[in-house]
């Protein structure tokens, strides 16, 4: 289902990738439900590998040893009271549902499992699910290598094993039930929906029978009869057989060509520039608006996984990050999610990042640390928060304001200068150019005076950021300097003096 479940008119999901459990029930309560957050992307919550070399990465979350409630972000009653907690206060819960693959061939045997389960690669033996042998798809590899080598050919990046995970028989009725039991144990518990991992390594039909088992949302916070919302990870760039197009009608789907190009606009590469974005959306060759998902950056091609390479935008270049980030929650195309990350010592040799692989702030013993919070709202120990930064938070606030207006009053300079409006609710104007912005643009808002929620915001009755007044005409001057901070304006209904 496409519909994201959403409360209260809210509009955007926030991935805090790898927070604890507790950190997320609390985040809930203090900052994301009184912000405007609609809901909250959180790491797998399945058992997964404990790997030593190298030394517990984040990617082990991705290599599931079972469907057993506990992990690097706590343990089953942890992950109830958080959802519970969250679902109290307006903000669903999506889980990341890794359904494709169990662990890698090498991993061994014992207990080296986040709940402690004893496994056996060599075997393909996974006794708490159970998943024996047969649930594999090895039969139905014809590489040499059993890996996927080659993605132009749909049936290998199906059947054979990504980057050497065991793969799931999904065309099996038992291994559908199996992995619909372990989704609707989360979805009793009051989760909104799932981030489906890996989908294009799944047939679409296999998908479709698991979905289709699927419960509906816990009425305790849904209204019978929900469906959860699925979002599809298949990354389509446009250059393999295997196309999002295939899922469409099961869920929306993660559209990666957005962040890619949108990177690349405001680092103004390749000949980009922000005037050519316009028709930014279905235009730009992007899949159906009621079928996207869109973000900048996600967990993997923030690190160079994935795909997108060097363009993605991330908070390692903080100003650019913002105007992208910025112009996505001010764009009505797609369902948007923020990434929230962690830092890591990154450390490029030849365009690859040595320590890509690094997990979140941790403990001596592994264990991952929580979230403080600064005075001045910001995160401490290493977690990066770009949720909590006031240009973002305002944006996901404005998105809320002008949620089911038009893109309309356009503007631009021919270059790196554009503006935008969302009806009478909402306008935003963008210099991206080497030089100053000077101009009067009619912003289709009533007369009044209103606070730039970028610079600053609106405090009480006051305003700590630059004021624009707007005519009865809905005419305004704007002066944005290339030296600015944060070189963009954006005022919304409510943030009118
Ligand atoms: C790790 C090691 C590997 C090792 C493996 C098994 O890095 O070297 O072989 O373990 O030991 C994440 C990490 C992986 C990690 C894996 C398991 O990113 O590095 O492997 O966890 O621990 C493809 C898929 C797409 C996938 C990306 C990363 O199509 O689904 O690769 N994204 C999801 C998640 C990842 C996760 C997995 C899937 C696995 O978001 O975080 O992997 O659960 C082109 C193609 C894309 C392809 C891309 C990269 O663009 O079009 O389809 O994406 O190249 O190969
Ligand atoms: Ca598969």
């Amino acid at each position: 289902q496409h519909d994201p479940n959403i409360k209260h008119n809210r509009t955007s999901i926030v991935h805090l990738f790898e927070w604890r459990w507790a950190d997320i029930a609390a985040e809930c309560e203090r900052f994301l439900g009184p912000n405007g957050f609609g809901g909250v992307q959180i790491s797998p919550p399945n058992e997964h590998i404990v790997l030593d070399s190298p030394w517990r990465p984040w990617w082990q979350r991705y290599q599931p040893i079972g469907y057993n409630l506990c992990s690097r972000s706590g343990n089953e009653s942890e992950l109830r009271d958080m959802i519970t907690r969250c679902n109290n206060v307006g903000v669903n819960i999506y889980a990341d549902a890794v359904i494709n693959h169990m662990c890698r061939t090498g991993s061994g045997e014992g207990n080296h499992s986040s709940c402690g389960s004893w496994f056996s690669a060599p075997k393909k033996d996974f006794p708490s699910v159970p998943f024996t042998q047969s649930d594999f798809n090895d039969d139905k590899c014809t590489t040499a290598s059993v890996k996927i080598e080659n993605y132009s050919d749909a049936n290998q990046v199906r059947d054979c094993r990504l980057v050497g995970l065991f793969d799931l028989a999904l065309e099996k009725e038992y291994v559908r039930d199996k992995v619909a039991d372990y989704m609707n144990k989360l979805i009793d518990m009051g989760v909104a929906g799932f981030r489906v991992d890996a989908c294009k390594h799944m047939w679409p039909g296999d998908l479709s029978a698991v979905y289709g088992r699927l419960h509906s949302l816990n009425t305790d916070w849904f209204p019978v009869g929900s469906r959860p919302f699925i979002v599809q990870e298949v990354i389509d760039l446009g250059v393999e057989p295997i196309t999002s197009s295939e899922y469409l009608q099961l869920g929306r789907v993660t559209e990666f060509k957005y962040g890619a190009k949108l990177g690349a606009i405001f680092r103004k590469w390749n000949g980009e520039k922000l005037v050519y974005s316009k028709n930014w959306g279905e235009g730009w060759g992007f899949m159906p608006n009621g079928n996207a998902l869109v973000f900048v950056d996600n967990h993997d091609n923030q690190r160079g996984h994935g795909a997108g390479g060097a363009a993605i935008a991330t908070f390692w270049d903080s100003r650019i990050y913002k105007m992208a980030v910025g112009y996505m929650l001010a764009h009505p195309y797609g369902v948007t999610r923020v990434m929230s990350s962690f830092r890591w010592n990154r450390h490029v040799v030849d365009r690859k990042d040595q320590n890509d692989w690094q997990g979140p702030p941790s403990h001596d013993d592994g264990s991952t640390k929580s979230v403080p919070i600064n005075a001045d709202h910001t995160c401490g120990d290493g977690w990066v928060c770009e949720h909590r930064w006031r240009q973002i938070t305002n944006m996901v606030i404005f998105r809320n304001v002008v949620n089911g207006q038009p893109h309309s009053n356009w503007w631009d300079n021919q270059g790196n200068q554009v503006a935008f409006g969302r009806g009478n609710r909402g306008f935003i104007v963008f210099n991206n150019d080497d030089w100053e912005l000077d101009v009067t643009l009619n912003t289709g808002m009533p007369g009044g005076t209103y606070c730039d929620v970028i610079s600053g915001q609106k405090e009480g009755s006051g305003c700590t950021a630059k004021q624009i007044h707007v005519d009865g005409d809905g005419r305004a001057h704007f002066k944005i300097s290339n030296s600015d901070e944060d070189p963009f304006v954006a005022i919304h209904a409510d943030s009118m003096l």
